[in-house]
């Protein structure tokens, strides 16, 4: 199901589209046509282009406060409380994270430091599409709420119009969230990044969504915060003889489920467990309800490569720099100090991804398309911005004077040495 490929093919296989290929171009063309109606259009625009892709559009964009607490009746009890539960992990996690002001300097006449200081406002989407996404909904709003986000505005998909799926809002409710909008796409990324009369302008927007989402948040960048660009998600699994072959297709499977540009790769010293895992692969995605698109993904977007050693495994996958590590070998927890470049890991065989995906505290909103070469997944970092102050005394001031001015001198920035100057001469 998975095809077997040389090292060098498999690379080619996984390396990501580039964000400025002809296709990205398409998307980023009909983003920014939406984005400028949405700026000069506000309410009106956003209601069109719901009309226009996603059926009828709502009365209201606002979910009142009695549509929030009438969800709360829709969902089982059991489902409510293991919201609650991941909830909990999550925010133990997120919690670990945070920082606090500090002064780095206060000796002699200087003093220096770093305030720390929230967001005032922030935009979350939550993607709708082909299934609902409580998860991201609370990987979304708990660092922001942890890092002391005044105003965290949802927005998110609905279909043809009027209903919410309850489960967000009880997600929402359960992490914090202050207001949810019933619009998706890049419309909800212009309203967000803007404002129109029923929608506020946040200052950054963050979570995961389709190819002209991702287009849209590159767009209003600068305008706005956004957190990354979002590729389809992947999975690569580096596997030796000791893995479960049944372990492993279901990891797999449940990256390809996602939809069918998911990625999903294996990379074992194991010949053998190729085959199996292939086997095991027919067999699971028989009684998937979304077999359609788990089979192509896996056909078309995944690859299995066999390498000699584990080290040449991590090699393979630190070029990769994959969004989830899976790490379904013997001792795993030797093997981190082996990987460079990676969004997530999960180490051993009762780990699975899905398990970070919902519930045991790591954030799931996860650099894609090799972007872990250079960034994070979302964390409470994201909310907060950091803002250094200086204090100097005047004899402190007159220790660094000379030489700031002859660096003055040397940009030929005359007013910026006589700032120091006139402080200095007449005393
Ligand atoms: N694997 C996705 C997160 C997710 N999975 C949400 C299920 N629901 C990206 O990390
Ligand atoms: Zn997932």
């Amino acid at each position: 199901m998975i095809p077997l490929l040389s090292i060098e093919e498999f690379l080619a296989k996984a390396a990501p589209e580039k964000t400025n290929s002809q296709e990205q171009q398409k998307f980023l063309q009909a983003a920014s046509t939406i984005i400028a109606d949405v700026q000069e259009d506000g309410d009106q625009a956003v209601r069109f282009f719901i009309e226009k892709f996603d059926g009828k559009a709502p009365a209201r964009f606002l979910v009142s406060e009695e549509e929030r607490k009438a969800a709360w009746d829709a969902v089982d009890d059991e489902v409510i409380r293991a919201l609650q539960r991941a909830a909990d992990n999550i925010r133990a996690f997120h919690q670990k994270q945070l920082n606090s002001s500090r002064m780095m300097q206060a000796e002699g006449n200087v003093i220096s430091g770093q305030l720390y200081r929230p967001i005032d406002r922030v935009g979350i989407y939550v993607p709708g599409g082909t299934a609902v996404y409580p998860s991201s909904v609370l990987m979304n709003a708990i660092p922001a709420v942890l890092a002391g986000v005044k105003e965290v505005n949802m927005a998110t998909p609905v279909k043809d119009g009027e209903e919410l799926a309850p489960i967000l809002a009880v997600a929402a409710d359960i992490a914090g969230v202050t207001n949810i909008f019933r619009v998706g796409g890049v419309q909800a990324i212009a309203a967000l990044a803007y404002g129109t009369e029923s929608i506020p302008k946040v200052d950054k927007i963050v979570g995961p969504g389709n190819a002209y989402v991702a287009a849209a948040k590159k767009l209003v960048y600068g305008d706005v915060g956004i957190d990354m660009i979002a590729g389809p998600s992947e999975v690569a699994i580096i596997a030796d003889e000791s893995a479960s072959p049944a372990y492993v297709a279901a990891d797999l499977i449940a990256q390809a489920e996602h939809d069918t540009n998911a990625r999903a790769f294996l990379i074992t010293t194991s010949q053998s467990l190729v085959e199996a895992v292939n086997q095991e692969l027919v067999k699971q995605c028989q009684v998937l309800p979304r077999k359609e698109i788990a089979t192509t993904s896996l056909q078309e977007k995944g690859a299995g490569v066999v390498v000699e050693t584990l080290t040449e495994a991590f090699d393979v996958a630190n070029r990769i720099a994959p969004e989830h590590l899976e790490i379904q070998v013997k001792d795993p927890l030797s093997y981190l100090s082996k990987v460079r470049h990676a969004g997530s890991v999960f180490l051993g065989h009762y780990t699975p991804e899905a398990l970070g995906d919902y519930f045991a505290g790591p954030n799931h909103v996860l650099p894609t398309s090799g972007t872990a070469r250079f960034s994070s997944g979302l964390s409470v970092d994201d909310f907060v911005k950091k803002t250094t102050y200086l204090y100097y005394t005047e004899e402190a001031l007159r220790e660094a004077g000379d030489d700031v001015v002859r660096i003055a001198n040397q940009e030929q920035l005359e007013g910026h040495g006589l700032a120091v100057r006139k402080r200095l001469e007449e005393k």
